[in-house]
């Protein structure tokens, strides 16, 4: 029996998770494994979270929590949700495991042992106050090619661009603040460079990846492969295994893969199999699923490890999916832009299949895509309601009404009857082979097909507006043939309705052989009782959803200006000057006795002002700021000896004290109780 070993890409424990994850890795990889499984082949489906790296750490100082705190508690809530949609791992489990550490230092171990690792003191750079090396996210700084002034030590999330902690300029820690000073520290490098020739060939030798993988694949070769570090000086995480390396972890990416073989060494030895079956065997398929931003650790780093390690079998594929957007945006964990699946499943506790089919029939699979609300409701109406559910509800109520929920024997058969079983028996091949090509959505489109086929189907044979009854017997007998190999087929995209439909027929699940069967269920089989499969969402509710978005959007745009604000520096004071410098203004105190906009100037408001002495007339550039209604009758100080200067064709006579906020707004300068006017500001 063939073997597969089908991994789902390791999630940080470090926050909920969302439809982009679901849509990028999970679901196509539920679907696979769910043929796989239907077709009788032998699987280990394995996932589970990621729970080092500085990800983890970083959001425990966040949240003011130990880092172990923090993974304990989204590890359940993820195990949680993945199980909610029907992601049928056979282990989930976590690489904080002590069985997981043990390994990690093992095949670390075999590796240095061999001569593998580059030992390499460098200068990096460390936080004196925090006592501790900066790596990645824990160094911010100005991005050297967007100018963005909190660009990470890794990356500038603003322009996308890969760096490393000394391209950052003006750099300060995140942990304390403070600037950073360099210092020298040992770290043990995989020479990718002189394994590029091996890698090169094990990717060249498989053509038949997707497009958008062997590019990212080909490009990272074509500028060369460099060494890459595999610890970091981090105290959370798996220990170096070597001595002298206290404060020392493995690299996450070098742990975090190799608990795809933790995990099915604990499956296995939970279900009495053999490990050793699913990544020593060469005859067992490795698939990876993940999203495409782990496509270099996946098909060069993680291969290269276990090329050096030498006893594993390699991916057989890697079928990354791009990225799913929503609404328009990026989705984005720390903006919030998400819809979360533990919302989710709260608002629509019985709607996971349609979350599942609009993610299916929209992924990302060969570009970018994009969940929208208003896409969610079509394709629930018109097409889990109006063409799914519609046929596998005629076909189980028309049986109930004509023939008490009997399966009717089917007559003679007439051409359009023939037709349509030669039809039905040939979409699980199609089916099948789409999914084996990892094109989910071509394969969705078929099932709905089916469904559509079987809609045909009664609108041309008409059994409401027969009066044979057994010809009407033939109809629904083929209907209900339909049906069942409906919810065979359908089973990998959406198990919650094939489970729904196997139980309104009275029918175990079956194998994916059984689907296209034209007697899969026989003349007087009792049926159960009938429940709709879909129903109708309504404008109001996908509004609410629209509505909760636009408020995050808003509060957003407001944090953001907030923050700008925050960073901005205080001007810098300017040089000193005598007392004798500071008399020459003189400053006083009026009464805005009119204010009216300045003609063809949208900067510019005229004042009329009341200066003790005479009215004089002041023009100032704020009209951004104030209305003239609103400044008169207020009290202002102005500068009074300022030599009159013409704008706009009108003369003014001294300028009024503003001061201006971090947002560039400005604020009048009032005495605080009404003094006289001309009353002298010292
Ligand atoms: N934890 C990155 C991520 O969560 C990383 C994946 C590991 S897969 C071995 O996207
Ligand atoms: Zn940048």
């Amino acid at each position: 029996m063939q073997k597969y070993t089908v991994t789902a890409a390791l999630i940080y424990a470090n926050g909920p998770i969302h439809i982009g994850h679901l849509a990028g890795c999970y679901i196509p990889a539920d679907i696979y494994v769910r043929y796989l499984r239907s077709t009788g082949a032998d699987v280990a489906f394995i996932s589970g979270t990621d729970e080092h790296g500085v990800p983890i750490t970083v959001k425990a100082r966040l949240e003011g929590k130990t880092p172990q705190q923090v993974v304990d508690f989204y590890y359940e809530q993820i195990k949680k949700a993945f199980s909610d949609f029907g992601i049928s791992f056979d282990i989930y489990s976590r690489t904080s495991n002590q069985s997981h550490h043990q390994l990690s230092q093992e095949i670390f171990s075999t590796m240095y042992n061999k001569g593998f690792f580059d030992e390499e003191t460098n200068e990096q750079y460390y936080d004196e106050v925090a006592q501790q090396f900066l790596a990645d996210r824990y160094i911010v700084g100005e991005c050297p090619n967007c100018g963005n002034p909190n660009a990470y030590g890794d990356q500038c999330e603003r322009c996308g661009s890969t760096l490393s902690p000394t391209e950052l300029k003006n750099p300060h820690s995140t942990l304390s603040g403070s600037k950073p000073v360099m210092k020298p520290t040992k770290n043990w490098y995989l020479p990718l460079d002189r394994m590029q020739p091996e890698i090169e060939k094990y990717v060249n030798s498989h053509k038949e990846w997707k497009t958008n993988v062997l590019g990212q694949c080909q490009s990272w070769l074509k500028d060369g492969l460099r060494p890459r570090a595999m610890t970091r000086d981090l105290d959370w995480g798996v220990k170096v295994p070597l001595a002298d390396t206290d404060g020392k972890v493995l690299y996450v990416w070098f742990d975090a893969p190799i608990g795809y073989i933790t995990f099915t060494k604990e499956w296995a030895d939970q279900n009495g199999k053999n490990w050793e079956d699913y990544w020593k065997n060469k005859d067992t398929k490795l698939v990876h699923f993940i999203g495409k931003d782990n496509i270099v650790f996946h098909c060069i780093i993680f291969p290269a490890m276990l090329m050096a390690e030498g006893s594993y079998i390699l991916a057989d594929n890697v079928p990354a999916n791009e990225f799913m957007n929503l609404e328009g945006d990026k989705i984005s964990t720390s903006k919030n832009w998400a819809v979360w699946l533990h919302e989710y499943i709260e608002e629509f506790p019985d709607k996971q299949d349609v979350l599942r089919y609009v993610l299916s029939a929209n992924a990302p699979e060969t570009k970018d895509s994009e969940f929208t609300w208003k896409d969610y409701q079509t394709r629930n109406n018109s097409e889990l309601v109006g063409i799914f559910g519609n046929f596998v509800n005629r076909a189980l109520v028309l049986t109930h009404k004509n023939f008490n929920g009997v399966v009717p024997a089917k007559g003679e058969l007439r051409e359009v009857d023939t037709k349509v079983l030669e039809d039905l028996s040939n979409f699980p091949k199609e089916i099948g082979g789409a999914i084996t090509n990892y094109k989910f959505r071509e394969a969705l489109t078929l099932v709905m097909d089916l469904a559509r086929l079987g809609n045909k189907y009664l609108a041309e044979t008409e059994p409401w507006k027969e009066k044979d009854p057994e010809r009407v017997g033939t109809i629904m007998n083929i209907a209900i043939q339909i049906s069942a190999s409906l919810a065979i087929v359908c089973e990998p995209f959406l198990p919650f309705t094939a489970a729904k439909i196997f139980e309104m027929l009275n029918l175990d699940p079956q194998q994916w052989e059984s689907a296209g069967r034209i007697d899969l269920i026989t003349a007087g089989h009792k049926l159960n009782p009938t429940e709709l499969l879909f129903t109708k969402i309504e404008d109001s509710v996908v509004e609410k959803q629209v509505q909760r978005l636009a408020e995050i959007k808003l509060k957003n745009e407001v944090d953001k200006k907030k923050r700008e604000d925050e960073t901005k520096a205080v001007p810098e004071l300017k040089a000193a000057i005598q007392y004798d410098d500071f008399a020459k203004l003189d400053i006083r105190v009026g009464t805005i006795l009119e204010a009216e906009k300045v003609a063809k100037s949208d900067k510019l408001l005229k004042f009329l002002i009341d200066d003790g002495i005479e009215k004089r007339t002041i023009l100032s550039g704020i009209a951004k700021y104030f209305t003239p209604e609103e400044m008169i009758g207020k009290q202002v100080t102005f500068l009074a000896n300022l030599a009159p200067r013409k704008m706009m064709g009108v003369e003014s006579n001294g300028m009024i004290l503003m001061a201006e906020d971090r947002d560039g707004s400005l604020a009048l300068l009032q005495p605080h109780k009404a003094v006289w006017n001309g009353g002298p500001v010292s």
